[in-house]
């Protein structure tokens, strides 16, 4: 299977970021490998949650998914690296913790689908539209410019 460079938006949810998970969560992506190009602390407008959760509209859970992510700050990532979205995804866990494995971010601090303390996109293409969503063009880092000096290959 070939590897690619992808770029991932990586959210610690406000329940993780009142449970002083910021650090923990950051810390596997950078021991991992993956280089970090944004990152912001938000309180997050309901429109732009709203807009973040649209393909999870119909379901019966989406107006509580909206205020819980709405309760406080969220902490936004862009993370890039060989397969960054699915490497993400498996770094996180199942989205039902009780299922995520042992070792994961969910499965390691959370018990609860309703607040399990971290988003990361689903597919490169979520993730295009997800970073767009959070961050200005401005605001991610262009890795490239310092290359040179820099340990990634
Ligand atoms: P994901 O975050 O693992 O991609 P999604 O299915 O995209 O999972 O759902 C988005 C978020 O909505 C979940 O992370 C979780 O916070 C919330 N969620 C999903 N399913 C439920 C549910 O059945 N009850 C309450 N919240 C849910
Ligand atoms: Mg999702």
């Amino acid at each position: 299977m070939s590897s690619t460079t992808e770029r991932t938006f990586i959210a610690v949810k406000p329940d993780g970021v009142h449970r002083g998970l910021v650090g923990e969560i950051i810390k596997r992506f950078e021991q991992r490998g993956y280089k970090l190009l944004a990152l912001k602390m938000v309180q997050a407008e309901k429109k732009l949650l709203e807009e973040h959760y649209k393909d999870l509209a119909q379901k019966p859970f989406y107006a509580g998914l909206v205020k819980y992510m709405g309760s406080g700050p969220v902490v936004a990532m862009v993370w890039e690296g060989l397969q960054a979205v699915s490497t993400g995804r498996k770094m996180l866990g199942a989205t039902n913790p009780l299922d995520s494995a042992p070792g994961t971010i969910r499965g390691d601090f959370c018990i609860q689908t309703g607040r399990n303390i971290c988003h990361g996109s689903d597919s490169v293409e979520s993730a295009e539209r997800e970073i767009g969503l959070w961050f200005t063009k401005e605001e991610i880092v262009q890795w490239d410019h310092h290359s040179k000096a820099w340990i990634y290959e």
